[in-house]
């Protein structure tokens, strides 16, 4: 999927519309896309990405990350 797609994608994960994504939501997310080990995963990238530490995946910097991320080690996006 493109990037924009991604971003896209990040929206519908934030399943209940707060606007942020918690590692369980992005655990569902992955597990939907078929990504092994998604619990693991997901709690490494929000780990890795929350930017201002507050166990979400919040605000425009953070999902520009979190989306660089998955390119790098999911392998989700294939162009910008
Ligand atoms: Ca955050």
């Amino acid at each position: 999927m493109t990037e924009q797609e991604f971003r896209n994608w990040l929206k519908k994960v934030d399943l209940n519309g707060d606007g942020r994504i918690s590692s369980g939501e992005l655990k569902q997310a992955l597990h939907v896309l078929g990504i092994s080990w998604p619990t693991a995963r997901a709690w490494w990238a929000v780990r890795k990405n929350d930017v201002n530490h507050n166990h979400y995946i919040d605000g425009d910097l953070e999902m520009k990350k979190l989306t660089q991320y998955a390119a790098k080690h999911w392998g989700v996006v294939v162009r910008a």
